[in-house]
């Protein structure tokens, strides 16, 4: 068989004024232009998973109508989805259905919807797809009936088996970055995170080797490839964690990744995360104040126990030279509108070389979603096209969603104006020289603002 393996890439958001905003402020698309175009890794990894004797070719849709043409020469075609691109690929995966070509979705929007998913693909899939896939491929060819797969009723996925995902399908010469997994899921389980957790409740690291092995594989594709991990927490294990830095060293990349505050305490990983190549972390800080974030985790509440010591953690990870992007989600139900003024303080305080701001999004399957749900807070049931991070599509506690949407532009105006950032930017390289001068190996260094 031909089969097409289709992502859809860029980056959504509704809201007009924002839309507007992103254009003149930077700060608003200048992380989103980058990622935008990181290739599907869960795509990749299903083609490596593909029984022999079959024709593989990757493409990406940037919306629904855009589309290549040659997928409707595929005999089957395999759609990945999110929540905010859902009901694109619904309508691309009809169009291809009324076309004759038969279509497999998967991915963490129809994992937990895969009854309205099934109006639309011959073939749904739930949970992760590497063991199931190959039973996909042959009901595909045996020209099955439709149906839905669960990964539950396959063998588990093992991390030390993963294949090496298969970049050398994609045309390296349109993409900045290129995604790898060292670990997936996370111990915390925040109630709104929609990630890895959807598929899986288990918290699982790979084998070192096998990612080196794989970011080998990227660099034969491209080789001054700049690797983001794709992984929901990379450094809960620490001890594995220098282990992993250790062997990335000679690798000679630069990386990005996303970890919890934890690493702050650990100098020793700071080093050897600086040496082997991490230029930033992500961050989920979710809010500047402990009193805000009790109880956001199910388990560990390691959020509130951080925040009274948010700022000498992220001053100590900046202090080693590496940049951090803090993110905060505005709207939790302890916020009033006085939030806004505080993250803007907070950030230029630390300050952050890079802030995300978001708002609180319900993705279905997630228990703040059926919290809402429940307490009747969702404006729109539904519009999944809203699960964006920046469309506010739910009634927030302690304001209205007028509010939390003029607090968002209002916030977004400031911390991303050209003044603020130069500000942000400028304490990070004046505090990163005075680290390099001074750290010794694996000690903890002066900070900036210290
Ligand atoms: C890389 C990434 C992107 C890339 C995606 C590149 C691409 N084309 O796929 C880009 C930058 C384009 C992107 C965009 C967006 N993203 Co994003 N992104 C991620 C990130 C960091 C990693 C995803 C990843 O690679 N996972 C690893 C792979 C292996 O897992 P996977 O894709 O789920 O695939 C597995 C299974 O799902 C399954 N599977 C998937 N598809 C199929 C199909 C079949 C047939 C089968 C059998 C199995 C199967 O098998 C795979 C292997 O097990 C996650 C956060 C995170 N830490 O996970 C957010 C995340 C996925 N993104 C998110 C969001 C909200 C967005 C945006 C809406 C943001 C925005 N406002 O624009 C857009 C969506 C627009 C779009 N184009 O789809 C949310 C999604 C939540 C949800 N449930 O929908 C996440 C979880 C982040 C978050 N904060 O919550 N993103």
């Amino acid at each position: 068989m031909k089969i097409g393996f289709l992502a859809m890439s860029g980056v959504r958001a509704h809201d007009p004024k924002l839309l507007e905003l992103g254009l003149t402020l930077p700060g608003f698309v200048q992380r989103s232009k980058v990622v935008a175009s990181l290739p599907s890794l869960g795509l990749l990894l299903l083609a490596a998973c593909t029984p022999e004797g079959h024709d593989l070719r990757y493409f990406e849709a940037e919306s629904d109508h855009k589309e290549p043409s040659e997928l409707y020469r595929c005999d089957l075609v395999v759609i990945s989805t999110f929540s905010a691109q859902v009901f694109e690929a619904y309508n691309i995966a009809d169009r291809l259905r009324a076309a004759g070509v038969k279509v497999a979705m998967g991915g963490l929007h129809v994992s937990v919807c895969p009854d309205e998913a099934a109006d639309h693909a011959d073939y749904v899939v739930v949970g992760e797809g590497e063991s199931v896939w190959p039973a996909v491929v042959a009901a595909a060819e045996a020209r099955q009936r439709p149906r839905i797969f669960r990964a539950a009723d396959f063998p588990p996925v093992l991390m030390e088996t993963l294949p090496i995902p298969r970049y050398d399908l994609l045309d390296a010469r349109t993409y900045n970055r290129f995604t790898v997994q060292t670990s997936r899921g996370c111990p915390w389980r925040c109630d709104f995170c929609a990630s890895t957790v959807m598929l899986s409740q288990r918290y699982r690291k790979r084998p070192i080797d096998t990612v080196v092995r794989d970011i080998r594989a990227v660099q034969r594709v491209q080789k001054q490839a700049f690797i983001e991990f794709a992984d929901d927490n990379t450094f809960v294990d620490k001890a594995w964690s220098r282990e992993l830095c250790r062997a990335l060293t000679p690798l000679r990349i630069k990386w990005f990744t996303e970890t919890d505050i934890s690493v702050a305490q650990d100098g020793i990983l700071l080093d050897a995360m600086r040496r082997a190549g991490c230029r930033q972390i992500l961050v989920g800080l979710e809010s500047p104040a402990s009193a805000e974030l009790g109880g956001i985790e199910m388990r560990g509440n390691i959020k509130a126990l951080w925040a009274e010591k948010y700022r000498q953690a992220l001053r100590t990870i900046q202090g080693h030279g590496i940049t951090v992007n803090g993110c905060f989600i505005l709207g939790l139900d302890t916020h009033t509108p006085e939030i806004f003024q505080q993250v803007l303080d907070f950030a230029m305080d630390v300050p952050l070389f890079e802030v995300q701001i978001t708002v609180l999004t319900a993705f279905p399957g997630t228990p703040l979603y059926h919290r809402l749900v429940q307490q009747r807070r969702i404006l729109q049931p539904g519009r999944w096209d809203l699960c964006t991070l920046f469309d506010v599509n739910f009634q927030p506690r302690l304001m209205s969603p007028a509010q939390l949407r003029e607090g968002l532009y209002w916030l977004g105006e400031r911390l991303y104006s050209a003044e603020c950032t130069e500000i942000r930017r400028r304490a990070f390289f004046r505090g990163r020289r005075r680290a390099v001068i001074s750290a010794p190996e694996g000690q903890r260094v002066m900070a900036y603002g210290n």
